[in-house]
């Protein structure tokens, strides 16, 4: 039994059991999408999205294409972490206007590290960085300085610090749709200088792994148990059809999360049903965040489907440790 590090009870955790007949080791909500693409006023499409335990329920940051197709972040709430109240107003920060202005924000996660809840997204500033801001409530947000030079996606902070230095994941890219992309991890002692950049994990070789043999990008915040962190990760193939987003899984060395230890051959969710291969991007399953309940080890990942809908899937820590084992990429 794999056991969970600084984790929470979460009695209330999303959660549906394996359906009869499923072999697989993670497997969809049979609800889903639980976000629909109209699910507020304005929106066109609601996806790439984290979610946090907050107060007795859930607190979210959702990345919402409106109707003019901006790309921003919003804030929603939620007592069961299924049904979510999500804000018609997008989030807006306090902090130094030439970094607080908007060009485009997308794909949150959101870390709590002590008593602040963190956020990180892509962030427009001449070109896609990594923007960092906090919260202590939800209601009043406050903005950091990006955290790199454009270009880069895909900031993913871990829960905890390292020798009083925050760690953050990051997937250095290009302007465009970058046909590349390998994970580096960054360290800060004050969220404002982040250096000591160290060389994470690349794409697989064709033919050992093919669904992440283009790119790769860290998914949730990782979750840390005693056999290391476990990390939920996009890989994305290059088809004659344009690019397909699965999700896979890793698990890093506890004490210097850029080892390593274990990353899984076969992916855990690929673009299979109709939410996930139809929508503005067909075939896309792109995870932001995972609820854990440190009782029972059961996990519920939050992914956008589509680039349009949002989805939940769900796995136990203590099968899936051994599964990521038993079937890890062979170096
Ligand atoms: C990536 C990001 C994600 C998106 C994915 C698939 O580059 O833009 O927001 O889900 O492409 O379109």
């Amino acid at each position: 039994m794999a056991k969970i590090i600084g984790g929470q009870s979460l009695p209330n955790i999303p959660w549906e059991d394996r359906p009869a007949g499923c072999k697989d080791v993670m497997w969809r909500y049979s609800a889903n999408p639980i976000i629909k693409r109209d699910a507020t006023r304005i929106s066109n499409s609601i996806f790439n999205s984290a979610v946090v335990p907050f107060g007795n329920g859930y607190a979210g940051v959702f990345r919402c294409d409106d109707k003019c197709i901006r790309m921003n972040i919003f804030v929603g709430f939620s007592d069961d972490g299924i049904n979510w109240n999500i804000s018609d107003e997008p989030l807006s920060f306090e902090g130094d206007p030439d970094v607080t202005r908007f060009e485009y924000r997308y794909d949150p996660r959101v870390c709590k590290i002590e008593d602040k809840y963190f956020i990180t997204w892509c962030n427009g500033y001449h070109g896609p960085t990594i923007g960092v801001g906090y919260t202590y409530d939800f209601k009043t947000f406050y903005q950091c300085e990006n955290a790199f030079l454009p270009y880069n996606r895909n900031g993913v902070m871990f829960p905890r610090k390292f020798n009083d230095k925050y760690l953050m994941m990051s997937r250095p890219s290009d302007t465009g749709h970058t046909p590349f992309g390998d994970i580096f991890v960054s360290e800060s002692p004050d969220l404002v200088y982040w250096g000591k950049h160290r060389f994470m994990m690349k794409p697989t070789p064709f033919d050992k792994s093919a669904w992440q043999c283009t790119k790769i990008g860290p998914g949730p915040v990782p979750i840390e148990t005693d056999e290391g962190w476990l990390l939920f990760y996009h890989g994305v193939l290059q088809s004659c059809n344009g690019f397909i987003y699965s999700f896979g899984a890793a698990i890093l060395d506890r004490d210097d999360p850029s080892k390593v230890l274990y990353r899984s051959a076969p992916y855990l969710i690929h673009p299979s049903t109709p939410y996930e291969c139809t929508g503005d991007v067909p075939n896309v399953c792109f995870p932001c965040a995972a609820l854990c309940d440190a009782d029972t080890g059961r996990i519920a990942v939050y992914y956008g489907a589509a680039d349009t809908v949002t989805a939940l899937a769900f796995t136990n820590v203590n099968e899936l440790i051994p599964w990521i084992k038993a079937n890890a990429v062979e170096e």
